[in-house]
């Protein structure tokens, strides 16, 4: 694996910059795994986090019906995230898979704070910004994109602020076609 050199240029191409915080995050996202939800910290009510979905697991076929696609391949998955009555994010389809992997540019903030940019987070971060308001809750929508017809609700679960941590958050068997859900839950280091 080729080695960043130690000095960077000050201008980064946007690009690398995306494949360098891919990289920094799936390194993250390893050393992470061992992390159990129960010792991360809950989720300060009244602040701003950004929620990411990393992992969507589908059922091997939809409630009450014998397959994903009519030809028999497997769903295209795509999440939504409303919260208050809005869909405030909308994810890339991953095509044929009961599995969808979502690999995140989780930005390294202290690299960012230290070059001239004037990027906000908010604009590489591929996932939604919240404020945790006590009582309030987030909905993910999970759907198999069809292009040619209505996209179908292959599972939806609702969380509630005040049930998540910072860092991951495993769900497991949500509902009948929803068996495994992994977010990522940042905290918004701006002031
Ligand atoms: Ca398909």
């Amino acid at each position: 694996m080729a080695k960043f050199k130690k000095t960077l240029p000050l201008v980064l191409p946007i690009l690398l910059a995306f494949a360098g915080a891919s990289l920094a995050y799936v390194f993250n996202e390893k050393n992470s795994i061992k992390v159990s939800k129960e010792t991360q910290p809950g989720l300060e009510l009244g602040k701003d986090y950004y929620i990411q979905i990393s992992l969507v697991e589908l059922a091997s076929k939809p409630e009450g019906k014998s397959t994903w696609d009519k030809l028999g391949s497997a769903p295209d998955i795509y999440v939504e995230i409303k919260w208050r009555e809005n869909i405030i994010f909308k994810s890339s389809v991953k095509s044929d898979t009961l599995i969808g992997v979502w690999s995140q540019t989780e930005l390294d903030l202290q690299s960012l704070a230290m070059g001239d940019t004037t990027i906000s987070p908010d604009d590489l971060i591929k996932g939604a910004r919240v404020s945790a308001v006590e009582g309030e809750s987030i909905a993910l929508q999970v759907y198999d994109y069809d292009p040619l017809g209505a996209n179908d609700l292959a599972g939806s679960v609702e969380l509630v602020f005040s049930s998540l941590n910072i860092g991951k958050n495993k769900l497991n068997d949500l509902s009948p076609g929803l068996r495994r859900v992994e977010i990522l839950v940042s905290e918004v280091s701006e002031g």
